[in-house]
């Protein structure tokens, strides 16, 4: 399996830290929790990447301007079509819409295609579970958000997935 390219939030270490708590509140017999250095909110998923793709994306990122942000994670559940658990966001900040649809803007002339299916922003905890009653989380996540990342997958690598760059977001 090739290296996998993805636009993501990443989190910092005090925020790692708390979802490694919800982690731990939502394990079940049987999954597998993802290790809290890759932790992350993906933005747009792109998968293999040529070198002129990649080339095409760092720069259409480089291009982007939004302002930093604070999202509040506050609530949990699971696909159980792709089996896994998250934690996410009830409410999604304005911020963090304009971010995706602006990210997706300028890479769409480098041929990226947006997803047709409905954007869910999460922080997939689990993965191998089964299906999660939805709840809302006891002490919420504050989350200050004052940049993005593009980051890969590396096969057979645990951490499985590493930065290749960040991005400020600046007012
Ligand atoms: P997931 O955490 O819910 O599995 C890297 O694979 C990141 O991109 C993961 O956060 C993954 O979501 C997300 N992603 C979004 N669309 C994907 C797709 N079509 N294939 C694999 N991962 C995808």
């Amino acid at each position: 399996m090739g290296e996998r390219f993805f636009f993501a939030l990443w989190p910092e270490e005090e925020q790692r830290q708390a979802l490694r708590a919800v982690q731990a509140q939502l394990d079940q017999p049987g999954s597998r929790r993802v290790h809290p250095a890759d932790f992350h909110l993906t933005l747009a998923f792109l998968g293999i990447l040529s070198p002129a793709q990649l080339d095409c994306a760092l720069a259409a990122a480089d291009s982007l301007s939004c302002p930093p942000f604070a999202v509040q994670l506050d609530c949990f559940g699971s696909f159980p079509r792709a089996r896994v658990g998250w934690c996410g966001l009830r409410t999604h900040p304005s911020e963090l819409r304009q971010l995706v649809n602006r990210l997706w803007s300028v890479l769409e002339p480098c041929g990226f295609r947006r997803e047709q299916r409905p954007y869910h922003p999460h922080v997939t905890l689990l993965r191998k579970a089964k299906p999660i009653r939805p709840g809302g989380l006891s002490q919420p996540i504050a989350w200050p958000v004052e940049s993005f990342v593009l980051a890969h997958s590396k096969t057979g690598a645990t951490p499985r997935y590493q930065v290749r760059k960040r991005w400020p977001l600046s007012p």
